[in-house]
């Protein structure tokens, strides 16, 4: 296992969809091994119990990512677990602590720099999740599957020492519907945080990674595992910063090889 070479105050994590083919559960082990945290916080559709209910897909590299984090915190960082609609069944849990993670609904967290953020999943600010119409139902069928496209394609593009491109994230961001529900998203999410006077927010949910202000209020989306692979870092100073994980590996000129970190 690589040493650590990059120190955060804090990582949040969302949407790794572990249980799911598309969770790219190998790029999130190369993230998570070369990295420290004082704490972790687990955003969110952590494990995707949904797609495990249709059909049960637990391969090694998932057990990994677990043992990865278990890792971390026997290395002294501190666990956090928010769980959201994939992971909804873990809810009823909130407010107790398993072995070494926190279960919470939501929190404040209140950075070095003394900034407050509410970090939440952030399906409450979905309005498609209130309605189940014919829509929905074919708009989630297309996307279970193009993420398991993206991963087939994905695998394949890393055999030939290519690099990570999300094809699902390219296709959904020429659609003016899918460009809507984003707007309306973070525009609600802003809203709640400026709401409750804090200088905002930390989700996921929508798999869109961003940092954004809007006046004085911050909108900051943690992204994804099965698309963009991208997590949020709090920096000992409170800096916050988005780090797209697949842009940062180098591709190998030897094609045999597989991708490395550039900061191994
Ligand atoms: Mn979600």
């Amino acid at each position: 296992m690589a040493g650590d070479s990059t120190v955060y105050r804090s990582l949040f994590l969302s949407d790794i969809h572990l249980g799911n083919p598309g969770c790219q559960a190998s790029l999130l082990l190369s993230f998570l091994r070369q990295c420290s945290a004082e704490t972790i916080f687990l955003v969110g559709d952590i494990v995707d119990a949904e797609s495990m209910a249709r059909r049960v897909y637990w391969p090694r590299l998932h057990n990994e990512v677990l043992r990865s984090l278990h890792d971390h915190h026997r290395r002294g960082s501190r666990l956090v677990y928010i769980p959201g609609n994939h992971d909804a069944q873990a809810r009823v849990w909130c407010g107790m602590t398993f072995g070494h993670i926190e279960i919470r609904r939501h929190l404040l967290h209140t950075t070095a720099a003394g900034k407050r953020y509410l970090v939440m999943h952030g399906d409450r600010f979905d309005r498609r999740l209130d309605r189940h119409t014919w829509r929905n139902s074919i708009g989630a069928y297309t996307y279970r599957h193009l993420v398991r496209l993206n991963a087939y394609i994905n695998a394949r593009r890393e055999r030939e020492g290519r690099a990570y491109w999300p094809l699902a994230s390219a296709i959904k961001h020429r659609s003016s519907a899918a460009r809507r529900y984003i707007e309306n998203f973070r525009a609600t999410a802003l809203m709640h945080a400026a709401d409750r006077n804090l200088d905002g927010c930390i989700v996921g949910h929508i798999h869109r990674p961003e940092i954004l202000q809007d006046g004085k209020v911050h909108y900051m989306n943690c992204g994804d595992w099965v698309e963009h692979c991208t997590a949020l870092a709090e920096h000992a100073d409170g800096h916050m910063e988005l780090i797209d994980w697949p842009s940062r590996l180098t591709v190998p000129a030897d094609p045999s090889n597989r991708l490395l970190p550039q900061v191994a």
